[in-house]
């Protein structure tokens, strides 16, 4: 019995895939196909799959050209398969000639032709474009018009700045600029807002109230009943309401998050997380919005909202009485956190989870990590685990954003719940109810 592999993502199956799957068939007696897993797709920059895992092997299973199929995770799966199902030839399309060759050592390789005129990336690309407009005087929207370029369905169409001169050329080619938030609303599907925090629910408001769906950096609001009420009316309007903290959507920390929540480490102990930065520009807001809530993340998805008690103090500068460092304990019934943000303060951006089973330890920069590791007593049991991180997790945010919209259903990694007590821990400080060092 000849026994043929191949692999692909197999995304919105089209006749392209049908055709390579019949004629890999007639290469042999069984064929085993290998749809790869979402993680393994991101790491290798597929990522904007609209389909599931599972919707995808169903729809393979669905030819009946499959005698067998198998979910290919990892960088190198091909050889340990090869030689496991004991195979006589791999196939795939003649867009890979050239890139399996090695695997001649293991068994046959033959490319088959490619069919032309369809792809899954041309079938995403058809589904209504989204105009996308930025708004707000920070540098980083520069990142975001270069990380929107990777995701299908979005288009950055507008700007809205007081600052246009830190913007760079390619987002200066927009199609329509503005300083008047108003006129932009006027001219796109969506907005991503990164303004200062105090204008988050006056601009989310407007946005919703015009039909608009909303990206927006973190804190959404300073005031828990605002946060909720813009909640509530994106959900009368049937719109997207998406609070943007790019390490929510980086893969290594999903992972970390759900390898914990399962019980990896044992039951979790502690959260300590920090993230400090040296003022890259004279913000007259208060540092806390710079990291709390990227810090605040972890410490909320993991330790959930019942927090009983916090303890907050901030360091302020002389000159700008703003603080430049806050530390901020929390007591839970049965665990502790703590957060040291700053950004005017230099220390050390690790991220560590305690548990009674082992830990894990996330090496600075945390936030933007591609890499953790679960430390155990036995070190010989240490797991190091890396997924290639591009861009942040910013493009991996948008492409979320863009499937809620076209699926008309919030399919973000940020509860709405912690986005509320994000929101309510920071109130903490507008209120001043913190001690000043
Ligand atoms: N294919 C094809 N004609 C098309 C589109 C795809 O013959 N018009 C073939 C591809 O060459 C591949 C298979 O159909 O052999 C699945 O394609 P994709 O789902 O795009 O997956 P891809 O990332 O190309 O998978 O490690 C090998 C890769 O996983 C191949």
């Amino acid at each position: 019995m000849i026994k043929v592999i191949t692999y692909g993502t197999y995304d919105l199956l089209h006749h392209g895939h049908i055709r390579l799957l019949e004629r890999a068939k007639a290469l042999g007696d069984y064929l085993i196909v290998g749809v790869t897993a979402d993680d393994f797709d991101k790491t290798r920059g597929k990522i904007n799959v609209q389909q599931s895992l599972i919707e995808r092997i169903e729809a393979v299973k669905a030819t009946g050209l499959a005698d067998e199929i198998i979910i290919e995770e990892y960088e190198g799966q091909k050889i340990d398969d090869i030689k496991k199902y004991d195979i006589d030839i791999f196939t795939v399309g003649s867009d890979w000639v050239g890139k399996f060759d090695y695997l001649n050592e293991y068994c046959e390789v033959v490319y088959l032709e490619r069919t032309k005129g369809i792809s899954s990336s041309e079938l995403r690309e058809e589904k209504r474009s989204i105009h996308l407009g930025l708004v707000g005087n920070s540098s980083f929207l520069n990142k975001v018009k270069d990380e929107a370029e990777y995701v299908n369905g979005i288009q950055i169409s507008a700007l809205c700045t007081d600052n246009l001169n830190i913007m760079s050329d390619e987002i200066k080619k927009v199609d329509f600029i503005t300083n008047d938030y108003f006129k932009l609303i006027n001219n796109v599907d969506a907005v991503y807002i990164r303004s200062l925090p105090n204008m988050h629910y006056d601009q989310i408001k407007y946005a919703l109230n015009n039909g608009k769906h909303v990206l927006c950096e973190s804190p959404l609001t300073l005031d828990e009943k605002q946060t909720m009420e813009l909640f509530e009316l994106a959900k009368s309007k049937n719109l997207i309401l998406m609070e943007a903290i790019k390490t929510a959507y980086a893969t290594a920390y999903r992972r970390l998050l759900l390898l914990v929540k399962s019980g990896k480490i044992g039951d979790i102990v502690s959260v300590d997380a920090t993230c400090t930065s040296l003022k890259n520009n004279d913000n007259d807001w208060p540092g806390i919005y710079e990291w709390g809530p990227t810090a605040l993340l972890p410490v909320l998805q993991m330790l959930g909202s019942n927090c009983k008690d916090y303890r907050i103090v901030s360091h302020i500068d002389k000159n700008t009485q703003l603080d430049n460092f806050t530390k901020i304990d929390f007591l839970y019934e049965h665990s502790v956190a703590s957060i040291k943000v700053g950004d005017g303060v230099k220390s050390e951006g690790q991220l560590i989870i305690s548990g009674t089973k082992a830990y894990v330890y996330v090496p600075a920069p945390w936030w933007k990590t591609d890499y953790f590791e679960i430390r155990y007593e036995n070190q010989n049991n240490n797991q190091r685990y890396f997924y290639r991180l591009e861009g942040e997790g910013i493009r991996h945010e948008l492409v979320s954003f863009v499937k809620s919209i076209e699926n008309n259903i919030y399919l973000g990694n940020i509860d709405i719940i912690v986005t509320r007590d994000i929101t309510k821990i920071l109130n903490f400080f507008e209120k001043g109810i913190y001690q000043k060092i």
